[in-house]
């Protein structure tokens, strides 16, 4: 067709790839394989435009690699458990399996209008009984190795969703989905033990060269490794002594108290009957305060004094223990040598409560004196006050000092993490049900593997008051015990969601697979992912979690890697500005018309650039794009406006020029395609030659801006110069042969981006293999070079000659070749030269006199 119409060419090779199962692919075949993986949505009901971004990112790396010869995977599926489904439930009335799985169909038929190339065969929703009965199989293997346990603890709970949270759920203090304050409970709570797998975890993060550095730090960070002493205090007047965990051992001459967290099992036994009113009184307050907070630099530091002694155990010296809001039960030991001089913390407690200070470690060129210290000295220095060890720089200190520790018998050296268990017990319907029994004699009893799945049941009630449906659920919770007989209770408590998507990636390898979680040769094709694209959000919770099970599931026999995905891309945001009208408030695009709020006519504030968010509005919604300019312009636009790491704002100006660029390329290659089709040779000669040295270069420019760099918004600025070159090319008649090739490179170019587009200007073009076949073009390096430069002469900085040479000669040759030239000769004549400076390809300078 004449005129480049995307909602037409769009259907029709989405039909075909689908009739054609152009995407579907199987393990092995001489291609070497390459797994491509977005992070899965979850299935909220729409896309929205971070998903187009993170598809289309995700896309041209599939069919790049495509075109380049690879057997490339690129799945599709959904992580469908979890908490919006319900409260869906509760507030519609309408069954989570329902609403999910009609999300699913909305959001599919979505996602197939922008023409992803997915292997749809392998899509699965995770909460198919189909997936999760491996998951529940997975547990009770690790229940069996002890990688799973249940334990009382103190969870996060969230009041308003009814839930317990995970540590990283906790944002300031609130929940992450609905930001109500979270409170401290006590429950019965399954954990997997990852800190089994923190030393490795921290380890093979070494091994993460494809990972961006800023997120391998948060891994980092949240696993938390510190190397240092446990020492013991031994009590005046108690049998018990109290254990610290130190990383400055090299300080313990300075430790004049002890800090205890009001949690501390040993916090009232110890406390005098005088104190006791005022412990207790503080205890009851720290522990209504948020444990986030009370830990926070800025927050107060406070604490009540026990009237109990320990003993310093290198100095003798009597130190007062105290309870302080700072010090936390569930690091380390619970307990801290207070060292006021060097540690912060530590220097402001003493000042509030006038206890004293010792200096221990002394920094060069300067004389710190406890009387008029303003704040500790966190610093290197030499140990003073530490005899025997006066005098040693303060690291070598730490050595010596843990190994006379430990000679000693005070204390030995420990490592210690900040990684915690993980807690996975959710008290919600919509997720996994665990797979274990209680019973009164046999007590914590496994589902027998015969009688997995344990399916969700579906009929529930949706009251909103409080716990889970499932402990409501008669039929569901009463059971037997598989191991007496007996009557029993079933676990009522389902999985976190973030068990499901911790190996998703790898069931695409078999989803249909009936006979375990994986299937073997299958899972030793396609994993790891080679390259995994998501949101940055995800830096720690699910890729630690993923990797862990990785872990886990290679130690239980199903895979053999040690690390699930090779590369990770995070790409930034999708942002807006926002609108808002003094009367109604935030306000949608389409409710603004000419800077007027389209319900009252009141001007429209223009509010910050922020992330797309429904709750403020600045959303645009895909469909609508798609609908409006078709799913290539769309495409383009999120790759084109930012590179994929950094945010992206929303510009209609930009999408309108998008979409215009491809009308300009579609003219241009319609109005020459019968020349094309004639395939003439790409000639070699003059303006020719000029244009296929910058068909060659785009070639490799894209090439490499595209693989493994992902810089896609300088590759397509590439292209828009070769289009302009085409345009500007004025002997199209004289050279076809130059300006077909460089026509098929645009088309076969743009292939990764838009690639309904380059389908249609391909079949047009008249060659006889698809553009698959044809593959992603090569480039000739001879073809690249420029064969001539003009050089241009001076003499003591005045230009005095110009001459072509042969370009690329290097410094020494293209001064021979500008002292051998007759006209440089005659200005030189007679003069001596001094020195001669070369820019290789420009100019060369002669200095003479
Ligand atoms: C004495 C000391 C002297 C310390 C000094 C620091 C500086 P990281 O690196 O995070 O592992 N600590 C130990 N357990 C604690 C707890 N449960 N709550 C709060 N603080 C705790 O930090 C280790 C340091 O944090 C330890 O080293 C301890 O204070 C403190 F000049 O011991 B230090
Ligand atoms: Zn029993």
């Amino acid at each position: 067709e004449e005129r480049y119409n995307p909602a037409e060419i769009e259907q029709s090779w989405q039909q075909r790839w689908e009739q054609q199962q152009t995407y579907r692919v199987t393990e092995g075949g001489p291609k070497p394989k390459y797994y491509l993986l977005e992070m899965f949505p979850y299935p909220s009901g729409r896309i929205h435009m971070g998903h187009v971004r993170n598809y289309s990112i995700g896309d041209v790396v599939a069919r790049f690699k495509r075109l380049q010869g690879y057997n490339v995977l690129q799945p599709m599926g959904w992580d469908a458990f979890g908490m919006p489904a319900e409260n869906a439930a509760i507030q519609h009335g309408i069954h989570p399996a329902k609403w999910t799985v009609e999300n699913i169909a909305n959001m599919r038929a979505q996602l197939k209008k922008m023409g992803l190339s997915y292997d749809w065969q392998r899509e699965f929703a995770t909460c198919d009984a189909s997936y999760y009965r491996w998951e529940q199989e997975m547990f009770l293997q690790m229940l069996e190795k002890g990688l799973a346990y249940k334990k009382s603890s103190t969870v996060n709970w969230c009041p308003a969703c009814q839930t317990v949270l995970a540590n990283e759920q906790v944002e300031d203090g609130g929940c992450w989905r609905c930001g109500t304050a979270v409170v401290d409970k006590e429950l019965d709570q399954w954990f997997f033990r990852i800190t089994d797998y923190a030393e490795e975890l921290l380890r093979c993060i070494e091994e993460l060269k494809g990972w961006p550095d800023s997120v391998l730090t948060m891994q980092r960070n949240w696993i938390g490794r510190s190397t240092g002493c446990e020492i013991a205090f031994a009590l005046e007047g108690h049998e018990e002594s109290i254990r610290v965990f130190t990383t400055r051992q090299d300080t313990l001459w300075g430790a004049t108290f002890m800090s205890l967290a009001p949690e501390h099992p040993l916090a009232l036994s110890l406390t005098t009957v005088e104190q006791r009113p005022a412990v207790e009184a503080f205890i009851a307050k720290v522990k209504a305060q948020d444990k986030k907070k009370r830990t926070s630099e800025d927050f107060e530091k406070e604490g009540v004094f026990t009237g109990a002694y320990c003993l310093n155990p290198v100095t003798g010296r009597r130190m007062p223990v105290f309870l302080a809001n700072f010090v936390l039960m569930d690091y380390g030991t619970g307990a801290v040598m207070a060292v006021p001089t060097h540690d912060q913390r530590d220097f402001e407690f003493a000042r509030k409560y006038e206890l004293p200070l010792v200096v221990v470690i002394q920094p060069e060129g300067e004389a710190l004196d406890p009387a008029t210290l303003t704040e500790a000295w966190t610093g290197p220095g030499k140990l003073v006050n530490s005899a025997p060890f006066d005098g040693l720089d303060n690291e070598t200190a730490k050595e010596q000092i843990a190994d006379y520790l430990s000679e000693k018998q005070l204390g030995s050296k420990t490592v210690n993490y900040r990684l915690r268990d993980w807690g996975v017990s959710r008290q919600r319907y919509w997720g996994t049900p665990i797979p274990v029994i209680y019973c009164d004699a046999c007590g914590t009893v496994p589902v027998p593997r015969e009688q997995l799945p344990v399916e969700l049941p579906r009929d529930v009630a949706f009251t909103g008051e409080g716990g889970s449906p499932l402990a409501q659920h008669e039929a569901f919770y009463r059971t037997c015990c598989p191991r007496c007989g007996a009557a029993a209770r079933r676990e009522t408590d389902t999985f976190d969601t973030f068990v499901e998507s911790s190996w998703y990636f790898a069931r695409y390898a078999c989803p249909d697979y009936t006979a375990g979680p994986l299937e073997r040769t299958a899972a030793e094709y396609w994993l790891p992912v080679d390259q995994y694209i998501g949101g940055v959000e995800h830096a720690v919770m699910h890729l630690l979690y993923a990797r862990f099970f990785t872990k886990v599931m290679r130690d239980l026999g199903y895979m053999n890697i040690d690390e699930p995905f090779t590369n990770l891309l995070t790409q930034g945001m999708v942002c807006k500005e926002t609108q808002s009208c003094p009367q109604h408030g935030w306000l949608y695009p389409e409710e603004v018309e000419n800077g007027q709020c389209r319900q009252c006519g009141a001007g429209v504030k223009i509010g910050r650039i922020e992330k797309m968010s429904k709750s403020k509005k600045n959303v645009v919604d895909p469909d609508h794009l798609i609908a409006r300019y078709g799913a290539d312009t769309a495409r383009l636009f999120s790759l084109f406006a930012a590179p994929p790491e950094k945010d992206l704002e929303w510009n209609e100006q930009s999408v309108e020029g998008c979409y215009r660029f491809l009308h300009r390329v579609w003219r241009l290659v319609y109005e020459h395609r019968a020349l094309c089709q004639s395939r003439p040779q790409p000639e070699n000669e003059g303006a020719a030659r000029n244009l296929r040295r910058i068909s060659h270069r785009t070639i490799c420019k894209v090439t490499q801006d595209i693989d493994g760099r992902f810089h896609f918004n300088t590759a397509i600025a590439a292209i828009m110069e070769l289009v302009n070159a085409v345009y500007a090319f004025e002997e199209k008649e004289r050279y076809p042969g130059a300006l077909c090739e460089a026509l098929e490179t645009l088309v076969r170019l743009l292939a990764p981006f838009v690639p309904h587009f380059s389908e249609e200007l391909w079949a047009g073009l008249g060659r006889p293999d698809s553009l698959e076949q044809a593959g992603w073009p090569s480039w000739d390096a001879a073809l690249m070079v420029e064969d001539e430069k003009l050089i241009v002469v001076q003499i003591n900085g005045k230009v005095r000659a110009k001459l072509t040479v042969a370009a690329g000669l290097d410094e020494q040759a293209l001064e021979q070749a500008v002292l051998a030239d007759a006209a440089v000769q005659r200005q030189l004549d007679g003069k001596t030269l001094r020195k001669a400076i070369v820019v290789v390809d420009k100019l060369v300078n002669l200095v003479v006199a």
